[in-house]
C-alpha cells in the first residue's frame, strides 16, 4: 500500500452481490500481497454483533460498532472491506466520518441492483419469507425497512450488468488511479 490501510465499504441490497464481490477483492488483494480482512454478517453479526437483531435502531448500532471496527483495522495497515446492507445515509457517513478524522481513506462502494433481480436470485429465500410475512423488517421489501442509496459514492457497480470479475477490475482500477495500490 502507498498509504496506511483503508476501509471500502460495499453497501446495498440483501443478494446484491456484496458478499461476493467482497471475497473476491479479498482474494485478489491477498495474492498481490497485501493485507486485507473482511468484515460480514458471518464473522460480526455472530459475533461482536450477536446481540443486535434488524430494527433500525439495532441496525445503527450494527453500523456504528462496524464503523469502528473497519477503522482499527485499516490504523493497523489493513484494506478492512466491509460488506453490510447499511441501509441509511446517516450511518455510512458516521463511519466515514470517522475514517476522515483519523486521516484514513474511506470508499463507499454501492453495490447495485434492481430489487426485481435481487428477489429472483434469492439465494436464501429470504425475500419469500419476506413476503410471506414470515420475516419483518426485511430491506426493501418491508415499508419500515427502507435502503437509502448513497448520493455520491466513489464506485458505483451495478450486478445485474457487471460480473464479479468487472466489480473487482473497476475497485483495482479505482484504487491504482487514486494511487493507493
Ligand atoms: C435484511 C436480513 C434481515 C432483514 C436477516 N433485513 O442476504 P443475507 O441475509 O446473507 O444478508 C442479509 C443480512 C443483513 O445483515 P446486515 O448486517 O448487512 O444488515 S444491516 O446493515 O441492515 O444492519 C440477510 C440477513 O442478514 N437478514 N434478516 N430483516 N437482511
Amino acid at each position: 500500500l502507498r498509504q496506511p490501510g483503508l476501509t471500502i465499504w460495499l453497501t446495498g441490497l440483501s443478494a446484491s452481490g456484496k458478499s461476493t464481490i467482497a471475497t473476491a477483492l479479498e482474494q485478489h488483494l491477498l495474492h498481490n500481497a497485501f493485507s486485507a480482512y473482511r468484515l460480514d454478517g458471518d464473522n460480526i453479526r455472530f459475533g461482536l454483533n450477536k446481540d443486535l437483531g434488524f430494527s433500525p435502531e439495532d441496525r445503527v448500532e450494527n453500523i456504528r460498532r462496524i464503523g469502528e471496527v473497519a477503522k482499527l483495522f485499516a490504523d493497523a495497515a489493513t484494506v478492512a472491506i466491509a460488506s453490510f446492507i447499511s441501509p441509511y445515509i446517516a450511518d455510512r457517513k458516521i463511519a466515514r466520518d470517522l475514517h476522515d478524522a483519523a486521516g484514513l481513506t474511506f470508499i463507499e462502494v454501492h453495490v447495485d441492483v434492481p430489487l426485481e433481480v435481487a428477489e429472483q436470485r434469492d439465494p436464501k429465500q429470504l425475500y419469500q419469507k419476506a413476503r410471506a410475512g414470515i420475516i419483518k423488517n426485511f430491506t426493501g421489501v418491508s415499508p419500515d425497512a427502507p435502503y437509502e442509496k448513497p448520493e455520491k459514492p466513489e464506485i458505483y457497480i451495478d450486478t445485474s450488468r457487471e460480473s464479479v470479475e468487472d466489480a473487482v477490475a473497476k475497485i483495482v482500477e479505482y484504487l491504482e488511479s487514486n494511487g493507493i495500490l
